[in-house]
């Protein structure tokens, strides 16, 4: 109960205790969280929480969660993914960290994490992006080894499967096959992954945010295209006084509603993570009208209070929650659609 003194305080001041504007209800602080996108996400939030349940920093976690999917001998998020319309695996990541620091690497070949290079980008070079060759030329520098320029042996096949018809045609949620239970992703009967793209955000002990991204883009794609994976505000974006969001799905569809760094605006308004999630969704299907049906997009977010919340287009979706050593879970998405 408010004290008799303080209350008359406020009434001498014309406020009552429940009128007084900045009057906040303690907040409720789920901490440390870690959330990302799709099944996998329950491997890479594993790794992520060993790290936040020690104390460790966000920015690591985010880190060392989505290199486990990388490293998968059997994903499509690293080097072992299918390759460009002209035969080669090209990768993009980014990553960022409660000081608005960030960095990202663009068209990157034959390097194992990709997420890694773009924390070195932020940590080393007064860049934010790098790209193709001079990513790569950097990474070499880094120490990073430069891996044998080959297709996995299913990327070869399903590559060959394309060029029968090469044509170009993202397949909605299949990085979300109900044919696939696995936590680590792995090929469809068809020869597809069932995944190409992790985003992960997480809030560490000490209330700090980070996030990251890292993705073999969209299979069969024209060489040189980028989604919004690696892009800053696309496909993740952090703001430590407010809260973090990453994106999937078809990514130049994410790039034109700047879509994480409209999430975490909407936060900043009020909005919950899920709300402001679906606002983003919303933004979308208004602009692409008829055409919404044929593509997904999905946001998962995290607000400063541990809350979290996550949208889609469409059914298919889903996302890994943890926050405690026996709370990993998969959620599934709301859609609209
Ligand atoms: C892209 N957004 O390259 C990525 C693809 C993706 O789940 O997220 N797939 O457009």
């Amino acid at each position: 109960m408010l004290h008799r003194r303080r209350f008359l305080q406020l009434g001498s001041l014309g406020l009552s205790a429940f009128s007084f504007s900045s009057f906040r209800m303690p907040a409720a602080s789920r901490k440390p969280i870690v959330i990302s996108t799709w099944d996998a996400g329950i491997e890479a939030n594993k790794a992520a929480w060993k790290i936040l349940r020690n104390g460790g920093r966000a920015l690591d976690a985010v880190e060392q969660g989505v290199m486990v999917t990388e490293s998968s001998l059997n994903c499509c998020v690293g080097l072992g993914a299918n390759p460009d319309r002209d035969g080669h695996v090209t990768l993009d990541a980014c990553i960022m960290d409660e000081h608005a620091n960030c960095g990202s690497v663009a068209f990157l070949e034959r390097i194992k994490h990709p997420v890694s290079v773009a924390r070195r980008v932020m940590e080393k070079t007064p860049h934010v992006m790098l790209v193709g060759e001079g990513a790569q030329q950097f990474a070499v520098a880094e120490g990073f080894p430069l891996e044998p320029d080959k297709l996995s042996d299913d990327a070869k096949k399903s590559y060959e499967n394309w060029l029968k018809k090469s044509e170009y045609k993202p397949v909605i949620n299949i990085e979300n096959s109900k044919k696939s239970t696995a936590a680590v992703p792995t090929r469809l009967e068809n020869g597809d992954w069932n995944h190409d793209t992790i985003g992960m955000v997480a809030m560490d002990a000490e209330g700090n945010l980070s996030g990251s991204c890292t993705t073999s883009g969209m299979a069969f794609k024209m060489r040189g295209r980028l989604g919004d994976s690696p892009i800053i505000g696309a496909g993740l974006y952090v703001d430590n006084e407010v809260g973090a969001a990453t994106a999937t799905g078809q990514g130049e569809d994410v790039i034109r509603i700047c879509g994480t760094h409209l999430v975490v605006e909407l936060m900043r308004q009020g909005l919950s993570p899920e709300n402001a999630c679906k606002k983003a969704v919303e933004r979308i299907i208004k602009i692409k009208g008829a055409k919404a049906k044929e593509i997904q997009v999905g946001f998962i977010a995290i607000n400063k209070r541990g809350e979290y919340g996550g949208y889609c287009i469409q059914k298919g979706f889903n996302f890994a929650v943890c926050y405690a050593d026996d709370k990993n879970f998969l959620v599934d998405g709301k859609y609209i659609l």
